[in-house]
């Protein structure tokens, strides 16, 4: 594989960008290779500095479930881009996006649209802790809601990949009243409640973790958090940014028929743009500044050229309704992935669910942080090169996510494969 560009386009960006990388995890740290630098990508398929061409399982971490430079979002996004790019005044395309999303979650009445999914996240917290007035928060060991500093609070993701679950910088005092239980363990939950009660505003959730890689939810986990919040006055918050429009049309929640009280979101709703959204109940989001009084702003919130990329991704999304198919090809791929390791002897662990997936090279189930850990990230860094190097694109790290687009083929699969067959291990 050439790489002479992509060896200097990294040694410059190191220069005047902090690791050479806008977001730690895409710095192939923990998979033992400096990072290729995309040149452009159509449909599956990646084009790096030095013409290497992959087939991307990563999407941009989710966003690119159409694949990438599709021309029906393309085509929207040039038409509202040469009708101005940002006013910071309200336009009819928020409104039209807003209402899509309220459309498709029945547990949403009205969103305030942001620019990134940790922004939502922020939002969300900071409605729930205001709404019910308490401070303290519950979140999961291994589950990402972004970079917001209470919730850099053994968290997923880069901060797991790169082995410092908790970040420096971030004030004990802000973290005091970030709680933590195992994903997957009510039994501690309810202790926390049972200690906490009173002052819990709200538990925060992936209902399927995609930051420890694939985790998905035990049966009547959802159920029992749902149950809990309810009994204790505390809001539940489904943070969606990964599964949103990805599981289904109407997110995980539709899946595991739970209605949370706050939904956020993120990447799909974008089609490839900055966006974040935070929805709920209007009893709940009405308390949202300026209806409310809690505060929340965005230079760049609703921006049209964003949403109309967003729109025009829902709006395929929901005519092509591709989530049984994306299931289906995601499940024959695993089930061909653990045949070639099969016949390797090489033990491992599949978690899939619709089009996400995390391979794990682990001899148990793979159920929550602890158990994700006991992976062999050696061995996924060994693959992960192998792969690149016979043009498969995958998450950089053994604890992030897969995902299929609808430009993925048949024939992306058989040799993605054939890939796979050919690793040394
Ligand atoms: P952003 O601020 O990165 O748009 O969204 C934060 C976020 C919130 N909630 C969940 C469940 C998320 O997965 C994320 C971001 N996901 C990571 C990858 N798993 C983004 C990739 C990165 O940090 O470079």
């Amino acid at each position: 594989m050439k790489n002479q560009k992509n060896k200097q386009l990294f040694k410059k960006a190191q220069k005047v960008i902090p690791g050479g990388v806008n977001s730690p995890v895409r710095a192939f740290k923990s998979v033992g290779a400096a990072p290729i630098f995309i040149d452009n990508a159509k449909g599956a398929m990646l084009t790096d500095a030095d013409g290497n061409r992959y087939i991307d399982y990563c999407l941009s971490w989710g966003p690119m479930i159409l694949g990438h430079a599709n021309k029906d979002v393309l085509a929207d996004v040039k038409k509202a881009m040469a009708r101005g790019t940002s006013y910071g005044i309200p336009t009819e395309l928020e409104t039209q996006l807003a209402e899509m999303v309220v459309a498709a979650f029945d547990s949403i009445d009205k969103v305030r649209l942001v620019s990134s999914g940790t922004e939502a996240v922020m939002t969300a917290i900071r409605l729930a802790r205001g709404a019910a007035g308490r401070d303290k928060v519950v979140k999961f060991v291994g589950c990402y809601h972004g970079h917001v500093d209470h919730m850099l609070v053994s968290a997923g993701s880069g901060l797991m990949t790169l082995g410092a679950p908790s970040s420096p910088g971030v004030p004990k005092d802000f973290a005091k009243n970030t709680l933590l239980a195992p994903y997957n363990d009510v039994d501690a939950v309810e202790k926390l409640f049972a200690k906490y009660a009173d002052q819990i505003a709200a538990i925060i959730v992936e209902p399927v973790a995609g930051n420890m890689g694939t985790v998905l939810p035990k049966p009547a986990f959802l159920k029992k958090l749902r149950s809990l919040c309810t009994k204790n006055k505390s809001l539940l918050i489904f943070d969606e940014v990964i599964s949103g429009f990805r599981l289904a049309y109407g997110g995980a929640q539709t899946v595991f028929g739970i209605k949370p009280d706050l939904t956020t979101l993120g990447k799909i709703i974008g089609g490839g743009f900055p966006i974040g959204a935070v929805g709920g109940k209007a009893s709940i989001m009405n308390k949202l500044s300026p209806e409310g009084t809690i505060y929340q702003a965005g230079t760049l919130s609703g921006n049209p050229v964003c949403v109309a990329a967003g729109i025009a991704t829902l709006r395929l999304l929901k005519t092509l309704n591709p989530y049984k198919k994306l299931g289906s090809m995601t499940e024959c791929l695993c089930g061909g992935i653990s045949e070639k390791l099969n016949a390797k002897g090489v033990p491992h662990r599949i978690n899939q669910i619709g089009s996400m997936f995390t391979l794990f090279f682990n001899d148990g189930e793979v159920t929550d942080y602890d158990t994700a850990a006991k992976s062999d990230t050696k061995r996924y860094a060994n693959y992960f090169r192998q792969m690149l190097e016979s043009g498969i694109y995958l998450p950089p790290s053994q604890f992030e996510a897969n995902f299929l687009s609808t430009a993925h083929t048949q024939k992306h699969l058989e040799q993605t494969l054939k890939a796979v067959a050919k690793v040394k291990f």
